[in-house]
């Protein structure tokens, strides 16, 4: 059987035991910083590894976080929770439910974590039962109303084999950390090692990260190389999502410049990252009244946001509302001081400028956010559509197709915790219920594509009409008609058309019936023109003759597209009976007396000079003739070449 792998966090009070806990599953002391050991408390995200059995025989390897309880370091344990499948909450007996209990409690809720196990330790310390039941009334009407309470103590190792039995149960009914094929490792340390230079470690969500291959360090958008990777001390070709990684990076230096905790490790072809979200905030029902993080904030708050390991100053607009209170929830854009990369359906903790209170904490709606957009009608739509249902990749794609009329399928939602095949099967089951339209590279919005093909389609009938001697509406007319800046979505509505009865030849693009014609007002001037040049097949009047009025000069373009007039250059037209003639009898003439002058063909032909030298050229261009010197000679064509051999 698969070894499962998983990440815990501890959380609560501090002082209530999380690493004294942390040390008797693991044998680890989590408590790496000498500060640490001096001052008795954590400070610092701290880690262990832990093996679990299940109860049907399975087995769990379990990163673990240990976090700091002291409310002055709030950030750090934040930083240590962004992407674990439980959390371990520990409660001192001689202590109960304490302030920092609650605010990590609250924070575990704001950033989704779906399961938490209790951990009631001291339990020498008495006052079991009643610290139980007041654990009990917190986790009342909370998605862990039911969570487990194990009595533990370090003292004597008192109720660690319950405990381990219960974060066993626990993970035996988890499902796997997802691996969507985006992975995005949370950096929380980066440091050098002699001889081996850049190390950076994290909690690895999302996908697979893999040695040897590239890798990109975001938000600075900065390529790296992943030489090796450890999980716990142990080498590894790949590392997967839900294990504490370790990698390797060489090329990158430490710090401001290069890489540090907040970075985030991914790979190519996720986008970058943004300054500007909008996002889905919501104020905990929990907050006490009279605590200062219950004060209602502001439309134009300056807060800081948790996401990930990092945190960054924004400033918050509120969409509907100048204020939110606790147990409201409110659609906002956050602009942030620094970019983020965050993807729809991110969760993230708000916490007040002074960065003593949480504040709230919220979902990602819209990463890609353009500032000015914020109010439009379509923007509006969108997040009001997504914040009823942020997970529901039907509604993200639904919604944004709305908004964009149309996006190309391979780039659509990329920044998203939805897989590329989740993404697909949506867009599958969308266009089979006519919501929207798959063509080549594009999905769009089945009432916009329906009004994009109908426009085209009558800009294309216009044309005909209004023209109906020429061979077609040029493509790129039609585009700029149309407005349509992507080349994607233009070649999906010319492939398209081209299947519902156009055609297409080079840039011009016509209905299959279409046979161009003279308008009846035009046919006496082409009349005219064949009149005209019939009478001297070989001599025709000069061109000019026929652009003394609109109707000469349309009917002849059009004879010249139709092939019924061959156009010599700007002063001779020929009509195509006279020309094949002439190329009849220059082709015969120089087969039976060899290369000959213009002045010897034009003899034999009976034309002028103005004639018979352009008409030569024309020969040239068209490889019939060939010209050496004064000399004019037949082209050799190849069968001609092969004939000879
Ligand atoms: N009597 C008793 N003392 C304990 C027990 N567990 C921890 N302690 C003591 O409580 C103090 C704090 O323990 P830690 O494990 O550092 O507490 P913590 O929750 O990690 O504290 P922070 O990380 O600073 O929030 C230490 O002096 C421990 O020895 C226990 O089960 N029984
Ligand atoms: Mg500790």
């Amino acid at each position: 059987m698969m070894e499962k792998h998983f990440i815990l966090a501890t959380a609560g009070h501090v002082d209530h035991g999380k690493s004294a806990l942390v040390k008797a599953l693991t044998g680890t002391d989590p408590d790496r910083l000498p500060e640490e050991k001096a001052r008795g408390i954590t400070i610092d995200l701290g880690f262990a590894e832990l093996n679990l059995t299940g109860p049907d025989g399975e087995t769990f390897q379990v990163g673990i976080v240990d976090v700091p309880g002291h409310e002055d370091f709030v950030r750090n344990m934040i930083a240590g929770i962004g992407s674990i499948d439980l959390a371990l909450l520990t409660v001192a007996a001689d202590d109960g439910w304490m302030p920092q209990t609650e605010e990590h409690l609250q924070i575990l809720l704001y950033l989704g974590v779906k399961r938490i196990a209790v951990a009631l330790t001291k339990s020498d310390l008495g006052k079991i039962d009643s610290v139980a039941s007041q654990i009990r009334v917190k986790l009342r009407e909370t998605a862990f109303a039911n969570a487990q309470i194990v009595p533990t103590s370090v003292r004597g190792d008192q109720g660690i084999e319950n405990l381990k039995s219960a974060l066993a149960a626990e993970f035996a009914a988890l499902s796997p950390p997802r691996d969507i094929g985006k992975p995005r490792l949370f950096v929380d340390r980066a440091f050098t090692l002699r001889g081996i230079g850049t190390v950076v470690t994290g909690t690895l969500a999302g996908g697979r990260i893999q040695r040897d291959h590239n890798v990109v360090i975001q938000p600075q958008n900065l390529s790296a190389r992943v030489r090796s990777i450890q999980s716990h001390g142990r080498d590894l070709e790949m590392a997967r999502p839900g294990t504490r990684t370790a990698i390797n990076l060489p090329d990158v230096a430490v710090g401001a410049d290069g890489i540090k905790r907040g970075d985030i490790i991914t790979i190519v072809d996720l986008g970058e990252a943004t300054d500007s979200i909008a996002v889905l905030l919501e104020k905990s029902s929990r907050l006490n009244r009279n605590s200062p993080a219950a004060r209602p904030f502001k439309s134009g708050s300056s807060v800081y946001i948790h996401f990930g390991t990092t945190r960054t100053a924004a400033r918050i607009a509120l969409l509907h509302q100048d204020v939110i209170e606790p147990g409201q929830s409110a659609i906002a854009q956050l602009r942030l001081d620094s970019p983020i990369f965050a993807f729809v359906g991110d969760r993230f903790v708000i916490r007040d400028s002074s960065e003593q209170n949480t504040i709230a904490g919220g979902v990602a709606l819209d990463v890609d956010v353009d500032r000015e957009n914020f109010r439009s009608t379509g923007q509006t739509e969108l997040l009001r559509t997504r914040a009823a249902a942020p997970n529901d990749v039907d509604v993200c794609i639904r919604s944004q197709l709305a908004r964009d009329s149309f996006a190309e399928t391979g780039s659509l939602l990329i920044k998203s915790n939805f897989s590329a095949d989740q993404i697909v099967d949506a867009l599958t089951r969308l266009e089979r219920d006519g919501q929207i339209v798959l063509r080549g590279e594009i999905a769009a919005n089945a009432a916009h594509w329906r009004n994009l093909v109908a426009r085209a389609t009558a800009l294309i009938n216009r044309q005909h009409e209004k023209h109906p001697e020429k061979r077609g509406l040029d493509l790129t007319k039609l585009r700029a008609e149309l407005n349509i800046g992507s080349d994607e979505l233009f070649a999906a509505v010319v492939g398209e058309l081209l299947q519902n009865g156009f055609r297409r030849s080079e840039n011009l693009i016509a209905r299959d019936s279409h046979r161009p014609s003279l308008p009846a007002e035009i046919l006496p001037a082409a009349e005219e023109i064949r009149a005209a040049l019939a009478e001297k097949l070989f001599d025709p009047p000069s061109r000019k003759d026929f652009s003394k009025d609109r109707h000469l000069h349309q009917a002849l373009r059009f004879l010249i597209e139709q092939g019924e007039i061959i156009e010599l250059n700007d002063e001779v037209v020929l009509l195509r009976e006279a020309a094949e003639q002439m190329r009849t009898v220059v082709s015969q003439f120089i087969s039976l007396h060899g290369p000959a002058t213009a002045s010897q063909l034009r003899q034999k032909i009976g034309t002028s000079r103005r004639v018979i030298i352009p008409f030569l050229e024309y020969l040239d261009r068209v490889g019939v003739t060939q010209r050496t010197g004064d000399l004019r000679q037949l082209r050799e064509t190849k069968s001609a070449a092969v004939a000879r051999q």
